[in-house]
């Protein structure tokens, strides 16, 4: 077994160091011509045949066999059960980070999730509605990357959101059940929940099935086929984003413990191979110290493989010429997690702009943030972070404009559009908006 990770090591002084970044930086969105085709005949399967190709799929995929999808489903009582027969450690642990998400989450609604109206010096009243949205279904992924901590993360801003229904679905190969997945649907508030995965779940949340309801909007991770067909659903029904491999940037000024920063990169690279874990310092005998702990610390993971092969491919330990500078570069590669381990973090966050999410000082492990500080563990990935946001109670609300406008507020707005529909060549706009004015102001015309 390969027990030793070589991350690459770079300096900003070196001339060479714009490529070697970019090779580094280099990540690939381009989707698999073969993958495609498949999600694109699932999805027209299912919708044109429903329950009936919902089943095929899942008894072919997943080995799961089914008379009806009716069979696939689990009830809030089975939810419960599940919660219920967790070990009270467990228990406690899903309530303690279900309550904190929660609470951090309702802050967000209050912050900004709020209708409001303002009347204008003509008695005009223009204001904006905020409601939830139906119905949302929730992809939870089987297999190795099946996290209750995901459950939590996109069900219960959905439900601090109003949402009144909360659909799951979840690939269950031959049936084995995770319980903490479904415990974690229990605590979150997720209505119903059907063991079905895949671009064929993704289907039957997007066009509907005599079983599963259509959905307004999908949220929630999956592999490459369940990526797909969330991109090739999107206008049918909402979707998040496309989440990319997760992604580690630690910021250091070399006041934190060396070990502490080598497995707070070892946590992001322990996803995925192709994670990535990138250490910007200006101190190179800090960068010697974080690389030694991570030689003699990796021999210890029982995921030393993977985590070995995501340093290697991917991961990079940056010598900057200052902290200054090691904030530029954190905004150009607009990382999903940004740990700023310094003894002054509150010194360079006003400089940081593009992360997902910043964990500042050195206490703040982003493991913390993946399961239970708070905020949403759902972020923009692959530099998206320069124009997107975390998941949050504002993805599963939509604005409505409100618009009334007053007797005087008629005529002055309707002189307006009547000339604005007049160059628009409009008629009947034009005659709408003049219509309404009082005969001292109506046009000649
Ligand atoms: N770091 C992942 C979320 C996660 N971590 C779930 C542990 N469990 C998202 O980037
Ligand atoms: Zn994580």
């Amino acid at each position: 077994m390969n027990l030793v990770a070589s991350p690459a090591r770079l300096s900003t002084a070196s001339n060479t160091f714009e490529q070697e970044f970019a090779l580094r930086l280099h990540w690939s969105a381009e989707e698999d011509a073969a993958i495609e085709q498949r999600v694109e005949a699932i999805l027209a399967d299912v919708r044109a045949r429903g329950d009936a190709a919902l089943l095929e799929y899942t008894q072919r995929f997943d080995g799961l066999h089914a008379y009806g999808v009716h069979e696939l489903a689990l009830q809030p009582d089975e939810l419960k059960a599940a919660f219920d027969g967790l070990p009270a450690e467990q228990r406690e642990a899903l309530a303690a980070a279900a309550g904190r998400i929660r609470r951090y989450h309702e802050a967000q609604k209050r912050a900004g999730g709020e209708s409001w109206s303002f009347r204008d010096e003509d008695g005009t009243l223009l204001g904006q509605k905020v409601t939830p949205l139906d119905r949302v279904g929730i992809y939870v992924p089987g297999g190795k990357a099946a996290y209750p901590s995901s459950v939590l993360m996109n069900a219960i801003p959905a439900q601090v959101a109003g949402v009144a229904e909360i659909v799951m679905v979840v690939p269950t190969p031959q049936g084995a059940r995770n319980p903490l997945v479904l415990a974690a649907a229990h605590v979150a508030g997720v209505t119903r929940a059907y063991t079905v995965g895949g671009a064929q779940a993704i289907a039957a949340m997007a066009y509907g099935t005599a079983t599963i309801p259509k959905v307004d909007k999908i949220t929630g991770p999956g592999n490459a086929y369940v990526a797909s067909a969330k991109r090739r659903v999107f206008g049918t029904v909402g979707i998040d984003m496309i989440a990319g491999p997760s992604e580690i940037l630690v910021l250091a000024d070399g006041s934190t413990p060396p070990d502490w920063v080598a497995m707070d990169l070892f946590s992001q690279a322990e996803h995925d191979e192709l994670a990535q874990s990138i250490l910007l310092c200006p101190d190179a005998a800090y960068i010697d110290a974080v690389q030694q702990a991570i030689e003699r610390l990796l021999p210890e993971m029982p995921r030393a493989e993977i985590i070995a092969k995501s340093l290697d491919d991917r991961g990079a330990l940056i010598l900057t010429r200052d902290m200054e500078e090691a904030c530029a570069l954190a905004n150009r590669i607009a990382p999903e997690h940004l740990e700023v381990a310094s003894r002054e973090p509150h010194r360079w966050e006003p400089l940081l702009r593009h992360a997902g999410a910043i964990f500042l000082g050195a206490w703040t492990s982003e493991s913390l943030g993946d399961y239970c500080a708070g905020p949403n563990h759902v972020l923009p990935t692959s530099g998206t972070a320069r124009f997107s946001s975390p998941l949050g109670v504002y993805d599963f609300q939509k604005r409505t404009s409100l618009i009334e406008v007053s007797e005087q507020g008629a005529q002055g707005l309707g002189r307006i559009a009547s000339v604005l529909a007049r160059g628009e060549g409009l008629q009947a706009h034009a005659r709408a908006a003049e219509m309404r004015l009082r005969g001292d102001a109506a046009p000649a015309a």
